[in-house]
């Protein structure tokens, strides 16, 4: 394909169907779609609402939102808000399904910053394929404390997915081996160019990959990283590079004032180009970046502490045993018995031996509520963990230390390695919240 010949499309938008009684109540069908993804032919996909990427969810940081997902697939499903400090009702724990033909209302209280989350499929054993066949969509919070700081916004404020595919010679999605994915969609196109004005843009990143990390930097710009998971970081960090695994989110800033009219600025994985920034105008930029955003919630003293193991033990038969602490995911188990109101500690560590005979980077994906990591390695942490972060890399041989503060809500949630071939092979885990 010739690079740079598609425009990068926006995600759909979506009204509610109703804003009465302190609720914006929006309907999405979960279906199969023919959609574009190679210039005149289609593609069969899952969808939420019949677009590769499923509508673009706007709310306001403490009004409700809810949902009501319509099951049209033939099999089950589900959805998590990742990232969404929910209650465990509406939070698409894996056994929590939507049965074919059914539908499931999902409450969204918003009680949290301003940040870009995202929805996707996650009833446990088909997470992965039904992710990966295009059931994911972004949502973003937005709060008054951030529109005060006047970043760009409106048609500056952009959210890109970036995920990779394998498609066969009729342009279908092939769902194999998740290390044999060489085609890297951006809002679902290969390749596109994206035209823009010479003044600052938000740019909110997110790899809904099942397992791919990217290694991205620019090239003819500079990127200054605002917010990364959670929300807006303390102050801006200028980032010549941003490692962005499975499930992270990271808010940057770019501003192309410098680049000529008719000049082009690229964004890559490491030497692969993914997108073209064509700046083709001028415009006023009445947009700001402060050199202050805002403080990160203070960390209150931690009380308890736990650890949390990740293997894969490849002598399964007839496939690999994925863990967590030497068990793999039970659910009718309660690993972990959580006090409400408590803050905790955990060490998570990746636990496959290093070196090999199959090393295995693996990331950890807490459910519920937000959490800072506090070290690497027993050192520093890097600054793709700063901020608040509900997800985070563990590459072969490393752990991490996290906080977390169990807040508001009781319950049953999960905690996983988010790269969703390894939770659907029982790399998954669950807390029970109790008073
Ligand atoms: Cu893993």
């Amino acid at each position: 394909m010739t690079p740079f010949r598609s425009p990068m499309p926006l995600p759909p938008s979506v009204a509610p169907v109703s804003t009465t009684g302190g609720i914006d109540l929006y309907r999405i069908p979960i279906r199969p779609a023919k959609v574009e993804i190679f210039p005149g032919t289609t593609t069969d996909v899952l969808s939420f609402g019949g677009a590769f990427m499923g509508p673009l969810i706007r709310a306001k940081a403490g009004r409700r939102v809810g949902v009501v997902f319509t099951n049209q697939l033939g099999e089950a499903a589900n959805v998590h808000l990742h990232g969404g400090h929910t209650a465990a009702n509406s939070d698409g724990h894996p056994m929590d399904v939507i049965e074919p033909g059914g539908s499931k209302p999902y409450e969204y209280l918003n009680r949290q910053r301003g940040a870009t989350l995202w929805y996707h499929a996650h009833e446990h054993h088909t997470e992965a394929e039904h992710v990966y066949r295009g059931m994911h969509g972004f949502y973003v919070i937005d709060d008054d404390a951030e529109c005060d700081l006047r970043l760009p916004a409106g048609p500056y404020d952009v959210p890109i997915m970036l995920r990779d595919a394998l498609f066969d010679d009729q342009h279908q999605l092939v769902y194999d081996d998740p290390g044999n994915r060489p085609t890297i969609l951006v809002n679902g196109k290969v390749q596109p160019f994206f035209r823009v004005a010479a003044r600052k843009y938000r740019f909110r990143l997110l790899n809904a990959s099942t397992e791919r990390a990217f290694d991205l930097r620019l090239e003819g710009a500079s990127m200054t990283q605002i917010a990364s998971d959670g929300g807006l970081l303390p102050a801006p960090v200028p980032r010549p590079q941003v490692g962005l695994w499975a499930g992270e989110r990271v808010e940057v800033v770019v501003d192309f004032a410098q680049v000529p009219i008719g000049g082009h600025v690229l964004l890559l994985d490491g030497d692969q180009p993914l997108l073209r920034f064509d700046v083709v105008r001028r415009v006023p930029d009445g947009s700001r970046l402060p050199d202050r955003l805002r403080p990160l919630p203070p960390l209150p003293a931690p009380t308890v502490f736990r650890e949390v193991a990740f293997n894969i033990d490849f002598t399964g038969d007839p496939l690999p045993v994925a863990q967590v602490n030497g068990q793999p995911y039970d659910p009718e188990r309660v690993d972990f018995r959580v006090r409400r109101g408590t803050t905790e500690v955990w060490t998570v560590r990746n636990a496959d031996p290093v070196p090999g005979p199959f090393p295995v980077p693996h990331n950890f994906h807490l459910h519920m509520t937000q959490f800072r990591v506090l070290s690497r390695n027993g050192g520093p942490i890097t600054l793709d963990d700063a901020g608040l972060k509900d997800t985070v890399a563990l590459p072969p041989g490393h752990t991490v230390q996290v906080q977390a503060t169990f807040e508001d809500f009781l319950g049953q949630y999960v905690f996983h390695c988010h790269f969703l071939e390894h939770s659907w092979l029982g790399m998954m885990a669950q807390m029970l919240i109790v008073e």
